[in-house]
């Protein structure tokens, strides 16, 4: 299989040469779930995953509606939501697809221009630009939808000195634990239905200015049960990746089918966030109780200094430290690079993280993703959804 990755072309260098972005995005802003109970959630990403307390908008700030909290961890923001009554709306997307991810927000310079340009394009639109203003200053933001009931949000922020956004107050906690290293959002990966990848693949193609970066199809990514195709979007710069999955025929159902099952649509399947220390992270998340999926079998390890002898690369991790941890590696011709997957984050077998170490490799783990599968698929067989 990592053979095959050698044939895959690479298409950021076509994007660069290509016309003007029409869609400039400087990085993720932040990504805002909607949750049952945002104050037991909030302690969770905390103690297991080592976010730290930023900003807060609830009761005690004047909002009546709902109740956000929003956590960090270097660069990446994360926003907790929850209703106050049954008459919010954010309760029906609760009922529909339980906990999950509502908003991957974009950082923009000019969030009108940004609304403009895709619904002009054909996005439907979820917020049309609305000011907001504080002390510190103003955030104009706007939101269009993409797949499911999912939103894209572009948040103007040059004109704003504030913690987080206007109605927010920094959250000061007097529980503090220790970050776990992440860095940044790496990718966010969108599970769409059946025969709906291309579909999703040509709007971010022609509303977004996205390229398609990488693509693998159902005789790269299968096991002996089940199958799934993803072709990953990137934007002009390189900073967002989003990867589509869509089920493909298998003998048993597919994790993606058995996602679309339990969010009841498509939606946001997980997460990749990256550190530069994945020995140190995955063992103090392991330590503070995450759950990671089972470690490949032996043979898997046993294959490793192969396949990165194929790309002449030398591997600077103990490799043993690594399957200790259930540590997966790959390689491409530009680098390797360490990756792990913890098991859902909620009761339904929808969203969960990926923790990801590049070391020069700009793919997705191709190499891994037989062994990452048949690991899922283990899941997937205890809960009776295989
Ligand atoms: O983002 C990716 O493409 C990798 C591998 O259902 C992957 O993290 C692909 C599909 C999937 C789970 C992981
Ligand atoms: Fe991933």
């Amino acid at each position: 299989m990592s053979k095959e990755i050698k044939s895959v072309n690479y298409g950021l260098e076509k994007i660069f040469e290509g016309a003007q972005d029409f869609l400039p995005l400087l990085g993720t802003d932040y990504v805002e779930f909607y949750v049952g109970n945002a104050k037991q959630a909030a302690h969770f990403y905390k103690t297991a995953f080592g976010f730290q307390s930023h900003a807060y908008r609830g009761l005690e700030t004047g909002a009546t509606d709902s109740v956000s909290y929003v956590l960090t961890q270097d660069k990446i923001k994360l926003m907790l939501t929850t209703p106050l009554n049954s008459k919010s709306p954010i309760n029906d997307h609760i009922v529909k697809h339980g906990d999950g991810v509502k908003i991957v927000a974009l950082w923009v310079d000019d969030a009108r221009q940004a609304y403009k340009e895709t619904t002009s394009r054909g996005a439907k639109s979820y917020m049309e630009p609305t000011v907001e203003t504080d002390e510190d200053g103003e955030v104009v933001r706007a939101g269009i939808y993409t797949y499911g009931e999912t939103v894209h949000m572009f948040v103007e922020r040059k004109n704003y000195n504030g913690a987080f956004l206007p109605g927010f107050q920094k959250w000061e906690s007097d529980y503090n634990p220790p970050t776990a290293g992440l860095k940044y959002i790496d990718h966010m990966v969108g599970n769409v239905g059946w025969n709906q990848m291309d579909v999703w693949v040509k709007w971010y193609e022609d509303v977004m200015g996205f390229e398609n970066f990488l693509s693998f199809d159902d005789k790269q990514i299968h096991t002996e049960y089940s199958a799934l195709m993803s072709k990953v979007m990137s934007n002009g710069n390189g900073r967002i990746k989003f990867p589509i999955n869509e089920p493909a025929k298998g003998k048993k159902r597919s994790q993606i089918e058995e996602y679309l099952d339990f969010y009841e649509g498509a939606g946001v399947q997980h997460i990749a966030v990256a550190t530069d220390d994945i020995l140190k992270t995955v063992s103090q998340l392991r330590d503070n109780g995450v759950e990671f999926l089972s470690t490949p079998p032996e043979e898997y390890y046993k294959a490793v200094p192969e396949r990165l002898q194929e790309f002449d690369h030398d591997l600077r991790e103990d490799i043993e430290k690594l399957k200790a941890l259930g540590i997966m590696i790959d390689a491409d011709e530009e680098g390797y690079l360490l990756q792990i997957f913890t098991k859902p984050v909620e009761d339904r077998p929808t969203l969960f993280f990926e923790i990801i170490q590049r070391m020069g490799a700009r793919g997705f783990g191709a190499g891994n993703f037989k062994a990452l599968f048949e690991s899922i698929e283990r899941e997937q067989a205890k809960r009776g959804t295989l």
